[in-house]
């Protein structure tokens, strides 16, 4: 029987992108389609965190400006960490200005993201500039950029024209973008309906996902790991379902919990290519 969904391994196989390749084949190597989200404030908790998850996740996704004692070794160690367990990083940096200014942002400063960050993203809001702008760091090391073209939280102004335009900036620059930050899949957005829109291979990351509770107090809502993928969605974002709220980290939970993510996110993809 043929499933409406390809999987990952044949998406590997012929993705002209090799960014988006990279992750795919990654998926396929730890059949983890987990990418964890690491927002503590610690360089320890931060290390501690992915050292224990990293065998269970495809992609780390970092905000490294909230790490109160960030130092450059900090990076040294997340590339190490990257090796040994065999996992992609994705600064979750939300670029959001003029072509000019986030090139700058994106190689220099303190954090130099382009030099460590396999994969970064971007708001369409200032329009195809800030794809230029970023493209001209990232493309010659071999980056790839998400454009955020759906939110997870309540009452989010990235929905109708505004996530269509999104989706019409990255097919245009197909050559840098490989996907989307986004709830769902993208790549009939904005297409006829006997436009299947085949042509399209756009990765798509999910965050807003948990499997115990439905929202926080801050306007986050979460969905499952089956209801996201069902969805059109390849990578479930997780952060607190897996390290906790709480002000301490306990790290015998957290790998129990990233096993228990890996497992799910895993299991609805091949319940989706019975479709
Ligand atoms: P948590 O699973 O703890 O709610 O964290 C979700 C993570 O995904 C956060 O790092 C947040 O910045 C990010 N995120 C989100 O929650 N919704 C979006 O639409 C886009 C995001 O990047």
């Amino acid at each position: 029987m043929s499933s409406k969904f390809v999987s990952y391994e044949e998406r590997a196989k012929r993705h002209p992108s090799s960014a988006a390749r990279s992750l795919l084949e990654t998926i396929v190597r730890k059949r983890s389609n987990l990418c964890v989200s690491v927002d503590v404030t610690a360089k320890a908790d931060f290390l501690d965190i992915i050292d224990v998850v990293g065998p269970y996740v495809c992609l780390v996704k970092t905000h490294v400006d909230i790490i109160e004692d960030f130092d450059s070794s900090l990076i040294a160690t997340l590339q190490e960490l990257s090796k040994k367990h065999d996992f992609l990083i994705f600064e979750d940096r939300k670029f959001a200005d003029i072509g000019n200014t986030v090139a700058l942002q994106y190689s220099s400063g303190v954090h130099k993201i382009a030099s460590w960050s396999h994969i970064t993203n971007a708001h369409p809001v200032p329009g195809p500039s800030i794809i230029t702008g970023l493209a001209s760091v990232g493309k010659p090391l071999g980056r790839g950029l998400l454009l955020l073209a759906e939110m997870s939280t309540k009452g989010s102004l990235a929905k109708g024209v505004y996530t269509e335009e999104a989706v019409q900036m990255a097919r245009a620059h197909r050559d840098f973008v490989i996907g989307f930050i986004a709830q769902r899949s993208m790549n009939a957005v904005g297409k006829s309906s006997t436009d299947t829109g085949d042509e399209d291979d756009f990765l798509v990351l999910t965050p807003g996902v948990g499997l115990d509770v439905k929202g926080d107090a801050m306007g986050q809502q979460y969905r499952t790991p089956e209801e996201v993928l069902n969805d059109g969605s390849d990578v479930i974002i997780v952060g607190r379902g897996i390290y906790g709220k709480g002000p301490t980290v306990d790290i015998q939970s957290v790998q129990v919990q990233a096993e228990r993510y890996r497992a799910a996110g895993w299991s609805a993809y091949e319940k989706r290519l019975q479709l």
